[in-house]
């Protein structure tokens, strides 16, 4: 929070909220309806109605307290996993996601040229038309190939994914490679599993690598944390920034960044020179403790000291404690874990270490994700026969993701150089590609190449500025949307204002577009209500029930983590990977150096702030009224040392691009690193709040990929600083 805000200001911050909802609708009738029957609502209409947040991917489950028929405020839900009673600030701000001034109300066809900004309201008919019109004039020119889709995780992406296969396009770009992959990849190649649960309840020592969980924020786990630290638990933040986590952590390591790998090998060398680690669990289930012994022999803590900027006493020290408190232990495995191409091989040295801690069940859980299968869903014929290769497969390099998930920045790439076919249309949903991509410059080009772009969003993002139709979905607090499986139950996001302007669901976007485009057999639902009642069917609950309560409990127990079943090729926990052997890949962690900053230049490095989501919220008027507008951070004595002083407006350049931003001199951060907050920079005069605010460190970002998990590399910019 800025410093200067005084309580009267908060009063004086809510009460201007407060009179933003006098604007907004009252709950749609049939929705307080089945309410007050439900026994939801009171007499005055005052009550509770249970729904889902989506200020951010995580999804916690809300409480949308109603007083006189209208939505006051949101609280967390008590029977979400997610939110376990709370929202964090962003699921707190919510209601100006809803009523931000700056919504798109109707859809929107491009006037101007693109990225001028000029736009005409169309109606409905005219706009799925028009898209459809260019969709299938690209599908008959070119085939369905040319023809790209986007889209960040979102409860309606099914029916986003039925629409792209309907019509046949093999080229799908999703966050996945920007965010997670490095994670994910190592997980699967290790355990089986993409990624398990963490419980903190009985933990004592916790190592948290590049994991800034005080501020990017998963609710229920960032209280988890919370809890633990007071209790007592020890945690060890690794980060080349003093974030808010390493605040609260009982040691930070100022780590040098990239060499997170290099202080893995270390632990694990001690602990199994030393003998720490855990006999029955290697024993009975891993396989490869021999080969990964002899492996890291050499990386002793007086290898890693000087590669890591990390005493080596410090190293051998925090192994043997992490050992000592196992299997009460957890080497946090991270969630965007895209850093540097070595982060895969980091990440294995993660799940190795935790391996030897044997803190399965006891730290490390199966997923409570998403189980399939117990739902229905619409029926609906095959899928037609893709011929083409993705533009991002000729050929295939990444054999551990998933060749129909692909590898988006490389996705991009491939847009741009028209080989080995070129794209003339992008099709994307609830995603800000002109600011999450890195290397914009490059984006925008690619952009430029297509015949026609559309977007499905909320606001005017970046990324609508550069499309020839806007597609304004209904809000999350105004629509429905397909069930959310989260462990044993399935939690229902129903809406709890009237859809203002002329804003639709996803679901009814894409059944329209679907129709329109001679798809109609693969969206066999006539609304979003029938959508979720065939959802429920094989279930015996109807919509009335669930949307009671906001979740039904599904068949079964859950995941069973007595009897752990490793999905692996030797059906144990591969400390030498038998898939990553046959790949040609190092089979147990080796080190690998990454590339450095030549001498004047820095390290770029991002992260999130607790005030605001990815490149979405920034105009939200609640969280920027909370929210200090980012400076790029360098250490104070780096900052003396180039004539810099804060505040001071210098320009930072990579190869990429340059950026001109003022400085904040502070020493909580390493003196070879810059930071920026993303977020900011934004490049639509559509978002009348966050424009102009800040610059973008994705006008900074080099396109790097990891070859084994395709993940981006985000730390692996090198930049230089200067006063203007
Ligand atoms: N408030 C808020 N919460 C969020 C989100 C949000 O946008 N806002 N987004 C959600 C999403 S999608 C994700 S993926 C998660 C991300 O959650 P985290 O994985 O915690 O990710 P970041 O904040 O992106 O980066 C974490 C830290 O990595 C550090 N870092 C950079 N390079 C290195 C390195 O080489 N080594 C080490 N040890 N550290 C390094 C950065 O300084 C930064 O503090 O947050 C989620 N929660
Ligand atoms: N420089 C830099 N780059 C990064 C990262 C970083 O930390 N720094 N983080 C990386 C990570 S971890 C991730 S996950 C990706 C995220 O990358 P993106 O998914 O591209 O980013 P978001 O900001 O989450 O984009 C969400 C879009 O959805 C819109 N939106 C919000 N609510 C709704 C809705 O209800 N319906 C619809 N249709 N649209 C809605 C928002 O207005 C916004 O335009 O970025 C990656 N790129
Ligand atoms: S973490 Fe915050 S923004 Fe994300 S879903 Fe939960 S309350 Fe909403
Ligand atoms: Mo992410």
């Amino acid at each position: 929070m800025p410093s200067t805000l005084s309580r009267r200001d908060f009063l004086k911050i809510s009460g201007a909220a407060v009179g933003a909802l006098v604007i907004g609708e009252f709950l749609p009738p049939w929705v307080a309806q089945a309410a007050r029957s439900n026994g939801l609502l009171d007499v005055s209409d005052s009550g509770y109605i249970p729904s889902m947040c989506e200020m951010c991917v995580w999804r916690c489950g809300l409480l949308a307290k109603i007083d006189a028929g209208r939505v006051v405020k949101l609280e967390g839900n008590p029977h979400h996993p997610h939110s376990n009673g709370k929202l964090c600030p962003r699921g707190q701000s919510g209601l100006m996601n809803t009523y931000d001034p700056d919504r798109v109300l109707t859809p929107l066809i491009r006037v101007g040229k693109r990225g001028q900004g000029l736009f005409r309201k169309a109606s409905w008919e005219e706009a799925l038309d028009l898209v459809a019109q260019n969709m299938l004039d690209i599908k008959q020119k070119y085939g369905p190939e040319a023809m790209l889709f986007s889209s960040t995780h979102n409860l309606s992406q099914v029916q986003f994914e039925n629409l792209l296969n309907a019509y046949g396009s093999p080229n799908y770009g999703t966050q996945r490679s920007l965010c997670f992959n490095a994670m994910i990849v190592s997980n699967l190649t290790t355990y089986g599993m993409e990624e398990p649960d963490r419980k903190y309840d009985d933990l004592k020592f916790i190592i948290l690598t590049g994991r800034n969980l005080m501020e990017a924020i998963s609710t229920s786990e960032t209280s988890a944390l919370s809890q633990a630290i007071d209790r007592g638990v020890k945690v060890v933040s690794l980060d080349p920034r003093f974030t808010k986590t390493a605040a609260k952590s009982a040691e930070w390591l100022p780590i040098r960044p990239g060499t997170d790998l290099a202080f893995h090998l270390a632990l694990i060398n001690v602990i199994i020179t030393e003998g720490l680690y855990n006999r029955t669990t290697v024993l009975n289930q891993t396989s490869g403790f021999d080969q990964l012994a002899a492996a890291v022999t050499q990386y002793t803590p007086e290898w890693a000291a000087p590669i890591t900027e990390i005493p080596a006493d410090t190293i051998r020290r925090i192994a043997r404690e992490f050992a000592a408190a196992a299997p009460y232990a957890l080497a946090h495995n991270g969630w965007r874990t895209s850093n540097f191409v070595n982060s895969f091989q980091t990440e294995r040295a993660i799940a190795i270490l935790n391996a030897l801690a044997g803190n399965w069940g006891v730290a490390m859980f199966p997923t409570s994700g998403e189980e399939t299968g117990v739902l229905g869903a619409p029926p609906q014929p095959a899928y037609p026969r893709v011929s083409a290769q993705r533009l991002d497969g000729v050929p295939w390099k990444y054999p551990f993701v998933p060749l129909k998930i692909g590898v988006f920045q490389e996705l991009r790439e491939a847009a741009l150089s028209g080989m080995p076919y070129q794209a003339h249309g992008w099709f994307i949903a609830r995603q800000n590609p002109a600011m999450s991509l890195p290397d914009r410059g490059r984006t925008l080009e690619a952009f430029a190449k297509m015949d026609f772009i559309t977007t499905v969003d909320i606001i005017m993002n970046d990324t609508s500025w550069f499309s020839d139709v806007v597609l304004p979905e209904s809000s999350y607090l105004e629509r429905y949307d397909p069930l959310n499986i989260v462990g044993n139950k399935a939690f229902l996001r129903q809406p709890v204002i009237e859809p203002q302007g002329e804003a639709r669901s996803a679901l009814w976007i894409y059944k329209e577009l679907g129709t329109r485009l001679g798809l109609g057999d693969f969206f066999q639902y006539s609304d979003e209500e029938d959508y979720l009642k065939q959802q429920l069917a094989p279930l015996g609950v109807s919509l009335d029930q669930v949307r009671q309560k906001g979740y039904v409990d599904l068949p079964g127990e859950g995941p069973d983590f007595t009897e752990p079943i490793w999905n692996t090729p030797s059906t144990k926990i591969e400390l030498f990977s038998t898939t990553l052997d046959k790949g040609g890949f190092a089979a147990v962690p080796q080190w690998e150096e990454p590339l450095a900053p030549a001498p004047g230049q820095f390290y770029l490095l991002t992260g999130k702030v607790a005030q605001s989501t990815q490149f979405a919220s920034q105009n939200n008027q609640l969280l920027n009224k909370y929210s200090d507008e980012p400076r790029l951070w360098m250490n104070v004595d780096t900052a003396k040392s180039l004539g810099l002083s804060d505040n001071d407006l210098v320009e930072v350049a990579s190869t990429a691009g340059k950026i001109h931003i003022k400085l904040e001199a502070t020493q909580a951060i390493r003196p070879d690193c810059v930071f920026l907050t993303p977020g900011y920079g934004h490049l639509s005069k559509g978002l009348t709040v966050a424009y102009g605010l800040g610059a973008s460190d994705s006008d900074l970002h080099l396109t790097f990929t990891d070859p084994i998990s395709g993940g981006q590399a985000l730390s692996q910019t090198f930049v230089t600083v200067s006063k203007i």
